[in-house]
């Protein structure tokens, strides 16, 4: 269990000039013939390749069978000592991809053979330095059985194919851009094909085909059209053009995450592209359209331009989910999105940034590299580009961009030559704002005003927590926009004192720790709107709102997401007063009328979009709600949220029933589109108040069962799930025998067993691991019951008893040797001990030593349970 840092990096002493792999595939035993072609650039004596997991059948040098005296393999490494300066190896290896549960590598999913290479896959494919710095030309024969696998796919072109004796066939393919080997992909199966075609703006005809299991065909049409509109947006918003003649989508069952943007063969968790009404909810549309558009963007974010080494992988990562969201608010609701976007960042990457995983967007140090695909690499990550492009503007970004493109295109590249780019084409310089990248946590502003002789004043104090190896904490260079309202809700001019000009917004840049801002032209002392947009990822720890404040500015901000914050941040105060009202044992809480009112109005005010309002009737979650306590009280968080749902469900009763009714028939017949789902977003988020009302259990029966709509059928479902009635039982069987036979629909059925709040969820969890359906080598499966339990049911999983716990280490060791990077992710919540009463703090350290404590540990499960415990 090595640590690999940063401060280490030295290129690699070898050029790669080429790669030939030839694979005869069989389930069984997959044999691998690669011939390197290697030239010697630095001064090391011997070569060293990466490679474990395999059978190592014979090595050859210039063509010469080398003895073994040349050479050792072990600790996954292959050396070959005392090679020329330029020669050529050729390596033969076995292994049985069949009993590859870790699905890295090369493995069969359902049948199909298939490859995850990124970060450290294809190290367990063939000898080879395994390392994104090392790019080379990749030309692959692929030998398999004809019947058994009749599509034969690796990235670039099809050069060549034909039939072979014994009933086998084969397919060469040859890619003409050189790659890092994490990019390399092949495919072998019976597959359908789902073909289409897109026009460039220069005028060329790329072939698109998306690979499904046969009768999955129908299901591509969104995912389809999705692929067409990213390449269209991509050139007309970033001027990045495909650059081969085919692009192919391959969808597997069984995959670690959500899908792999290897060169023109991405693949795909099928999670990730089969859509249609009956199966797939508005969310899933959603994320499938996403997902597309960010695995086909990292053509040129990713593969084009690639990492100098895995510590630059938010270089592609937070640059390509920046480019998605982008993508989403061009194709959706601008504000919604960054809603979602927002809910997301504090729901998961402010927990990791705050407690003992909180690791740097650029992180300096790992022991395996898959524990840092994270929220903070991907989404902090794409806040950081966020805030170049806010600084800079949309015009110098761009430029930007280009610079960078025209600098790097074809190399691996660093996070500094990415803002090196910006910096120049901008003409700002970027140095203290890149103190994002290395230094963890989130930072929280602590905001004050005063108004004397007409000049208002805003002094605004950063300060960013410790974080496991950076005690100190340096103040960052941060873009605030900022407006003022006055007390009609009108806009103010924002006026900075010394200059001439007055805006309806400004962007104020802090760089120290403390600062004050000073605004002129102002007849009264104006209501501030903080942080519009959310232009920075930071925490408003102290704010001069006042509740009237909060309610005048979610009534009236012009900026729409600054509403919906208002309202959160609202609604954040309350219910962290009614939670220590509960812990003193007092009946007394807060006063929530003036706070139910304003939600009611902004929810029935028909000028707004749809799915805004339903996002403003969405409460602060569970996990932000605990960001904001030193000590998590679980169940009074839960409490209090529950008792202002139904503080606003007995308000606003007839409000709910209305939008209900009238969204339902504004959204029409089912289509995937935005407008739509904003209706059923609505008409839902109603029904869920009503649902609190067990008498409204018959309204949600109906409503599942004349649903034509996925989206619509779980709202249902969601709601009788926390039920005590028959109807609850009556409708999650009837999904149950509608869905059976297909597994990856039956997963939202897990899902919602694993929520529930009923006391015997978790032996239900455990009868439900024996469901025929169920398999702890499925990711999805295992994500969908046990990754949903730990992670969206907080009552049940830190039930005081810690059986809750007991049962994830349980999976968690399972995993270790079946899945490690998904056992790793698993116990991810168990980092959060610290923030917990003593005796949830002594249940959730004891299963944490039980973990440390085990033989035979994955690197993956001991550096999270080793950090975590710390
Ligand atoms: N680049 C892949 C993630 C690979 C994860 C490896 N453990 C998907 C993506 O971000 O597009
Ligand atoms: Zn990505």
């Amino acid at each position: 269990r090595r640590v690999i840092r940063l401060s280490e990096y030295a290129p690699y002493p070898f050029r790669v000039d080429s790669l030939a792999l030839a694979f005869d595939l069989d389930p069984a035993k997959t044999r691998v013939q690669a011939t390197l072609r290697l030239t010697r650039t630095g001064t090391a004596a011997d070569l060293e390749l990466d490679g474990e997991d395999m059978t190592l059948v014979s090595v050859a040098l210039d063509g010469e069978t080398l003895p073994a005296d040349r050479y050792t393999a072990g600790d996954g490494k292959l050396v070959v000592r005392g090679v020329p300066d330029a020669f050529t190896l050729d390596v033969v290896t076995e292994f049985a991809p069949a009993e590859n549960t870790k699905l890295e590598g090369l493995y069969v999913s359902d049948g199909m053979f298939c490859t995850q290479c990124e970060a450290q896959g294809f190290r367990r494919i063939t000898y080879f330095p395994d390392r994104p710095d090392v790019m080379t030309r990749y030309t692959v024969t692929l030998r398999a059985d004809k019947a058994a696998y009749p599509v034969l796919l690796s990235n670039g072109n099809r050069i060549e194919q034909g039939d072979l004796d014994g009933g086998r066939h084969f397919a060469v393919w040859e890619d003409p851009f050189n790659k890092p080997s994490y990019l390399f992909a092949l495919v072998a199966g019976d597959l359908e094909r789902v073909q289409d075609g897109f026009r460039t703006r220069s005028g060329r005809d790329i072939e698109l085909n998306i690979w499904v299991e046969h009768g999955n065909g129908p299901r591509c049409t969104f995912a389809m059209e999705s692929l067409k509109k990213a390449m269209k947006w991509d050139e007309d918003v970033y001027g990045l053009e495909y650059d081969l003649d085919l692009f192919n989508v391959v969808a597997v069952s069984a995959f670690n995450m959500g899908a792999m943007e290897n060169k023109s063969l991405n693949i795909f968790n099928a999670k990730a592209i089969l859509a249609d009404p009956d199966t797939a909810t508005d969310a899933e549309y959603e994320y499938v359209e996403s997902v597309v558009a960010h695995e086909y963007f990292h053509n040129w974010t990713g593969n084009r331009i690639t990492c100098r080494d895995w510590f630059q992988l938010s270089l592609k990562e937070g640059l390509t989910v920046f480019r998605d969201q982008q993508f989403s608010a061009d194709m959706r609701s601008a504000p919604v999105e960054r809603i979602n976007q927002v809910r997301s960042l504090r729901g998961r990457q402010f927990p990791e940034d705050g407690g003992p995983l909180a690791h740097p967007v650029r992180p300096d140090s790992y022991i395996e590299i898959n524990n840092f695909y994270t929220a903070t690499v991907y989404d902090k990550g794409a806040e950081v580009i966020r805030m170049m492009h806010r600084l800079l503007g949309a015009e110098a970004y761009r430029k930007g961009i280009d610079l960078y493109v025209e600098r790097h295109d074809g190399t691996a590249a660093t996070c500094d030559d990415f803002a090196a780019a910006m910096a120049d084409a901008g003409g700002r310089d970027l140095s203290q704002f890149k103190l994002w990248y290395s230094q963890a946590g989130t930072p929280q502003l602590r905001v004050t005003e005063t108004y004397e002789d007409g000049v208002y004043a805003l002094t605004i104090r950063q300060h960013t927590d410790p974080t496991p190896g950076q005690p100190d904490k340096r103040p960052l260079h941060i873009p605030l926009e900022v407006g003022f309202l006055d007390r009609t809700g009108q806009p103010l001019p924002v006026r900075l004192e010394g200059e001439d000009t007055a805006a309806d917004s400004r962007v104020l840049e802090l760089r120290e720790a403390e600062q004050t801002f000073r605004f002129t032209g102002l007849a009264e002392k104006p209501v501030p709107s903080l942080n519009r947009g959310f232009t920075a990822p930071v925490r408003l720890v102290e704010t001069p709102h006042t509740d009237a404040d909060r309610a005048l500015l979610m009534a009236h901000d012009p900026d729409t997401f600054a509403r919906w914050e208002a309202g959160q941040q609202y609604a954040v105060d309350l219910l962290l007063k009614m939670v220590a009202a509960r812990a003193a044992g007092s009946n007394e809480g807060p006063d929530t009328a003036a706070f139910v009112e304003a939600l009611g109005s902004s929810a029935a005010d028909e000028s707004l979009d749809a799915a805004f309002r339903a996002q403003v009737l969405t409460l602060p979650s569970d996990d932000f709600l605990a960001e904001q306590m030193a000590v998590i009280d679980i169940d009074g968080i839960h409490a209090a949220r529950e008792a202002l749902r139904r503080d606003i469900a007995r308000a606003h009763g007839a409000l709910f029933r209305r939008l209900r009714d009238t969204h339902r028939a504004a959204a029409g017949p089912f289509a995937p589109t935005a407008e739509g789902a904003g209706h059923r977003a609505l008409a839902n988020a109603a029904l869920s108040y009503l649902g609190l009302d067990a008498a409204n259990a018959k309204l949600a029966l109906e409503q599942y069962r004349a649903a034509d709509n996925m989206t619509d059928a779980m709202a249902a479902l969601r709601v009788l799930n926390d039920l005590d009635v028959p109807e609850r039982a009556e409708a999650l069987d009837h999904f149950h025998d509608r869905f059976k036979g297909d597994p990856l629909v039956l997963d939202k059925w897990f899902s919602l067993q694993a929520m529930s709040q009923r006391p015997d969820t978790l032996a239900r969890l455990k009868d439900l691991m024996g469901h025929p359906a169920f398999s702890m080598r499925n990711p999805n499966r295992v994500r969908a019951l046990i990754g949903v339990f730990a992670n969206a049911n907080p009552v049940r999983f830190h039930a005081e008893d810690g059986a809750g716990y007991a049962f994830l280490v349980d999976r968690v060791l399972e995993l270790n040797s079946l899945n490690p990077q998904i056992g790793a992710r698993l116990l991810q919540p168990m980092g959060r001990w610290r923030r917990m009463e003593a005796a949830r703090k002594a249940l959730m350290t004891r299963e944490l030593d039980r973990v440390l404590a085990t033989p035979d540990l994955a690197p993956d499960v001991y550096e999270i349970a080793s950090k975590a415990r710390a």
